[in-house]
């Protein structure tokens, strides 16, 4: 079975005005479908396109050196696109319970947290994404949420982290509305986080 776009749960226009409805139009419909049509083509005929894309990402180490690179980029793309759909959302909440306890645990406050996230965000030099991960099962005593960002496609997956909540800083993810101002759309972004998703990636890592 080829992948495909996953549905979105909501309508181009719900992250307005924080990410315009222009932008998700061309996002999710012209790049996303790219990197699935890409990563389809790679994968086509061998047994790799069978599985997850959640478990070829995280064995590229295993992936015929000949297609490497295809999965790495277009695999990658598919599959963080899949992800950064999920945690966005209309009206956000902030996070509470437990997520929001390993993220004051982790980060002194949650504005700290927001502070750090948005440095990386601006630090990843070129086209990448900024990540909130966990290395394995958190806990009060074992345990540190992480920032950081990584470039182009790459997904945290393949060095072995759990990706929690992340932000396509690709030119693509925010021209549109912001140009080059990428420090303003990921201070908008913090109003579009859908953190119930969030804290079921947490709960279940
Ligand atoms: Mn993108």
């Amino acid at each position: 079975m080829p992948y495909s776009l996953p549905k979105l749960s909501y309508s181009y226009d719900a992250l307005e005005p924080h990410i315009d409805a222009r932008t998700m139009e061309v996002h999710y419909g012209k790049h996303h479908q790219t990197y699935c049509d890409n990563i389809n083509k790679a994968l086509a005929g061998t047994p790799w396109a069978e599985k997850p894309i959640e478990e070829v990402v995280t064995n590229l180490s295993q992936i015929p050196e000949d297609k490497r690179t295809a999965v790495r980029n277009h695999g990658g793309g598919y599959l963080n696109h899949n992800f950064f759909w999920t945690i966005l959302g209309p009206k956000s909440k902030g996070p509470s319970g437990g997520l929001l306890t390993a993220i004051n645990a982790s980060f002194g406050s949650f504005d700290s947290f927001r502070e750090k996230f948005e440095a990386v965000a601006l630090s990843q030099f070129g086209s990448g994404w900024a990540w909130l991960v966990t290395n394995g099962k958190w806990t009060m005593e074992n345990g540190q949420l992480e920032v950081i960002n990584l470039p182009n496609q790459d997904s945290p997956l393949t060095s072995g982290k759990t990706p929690l909540l992340c932000l396509d800083v690709w030119e693509h993810a925010y021209y549109l509305k912001y140009q080059n101002r990428r420090a303003e759309y990921a201070k908008a972004f913090w109003n579009v986080v859908n953190w119930e998703e969030v804290a079921r990636r947490f709960t279940g890592a």
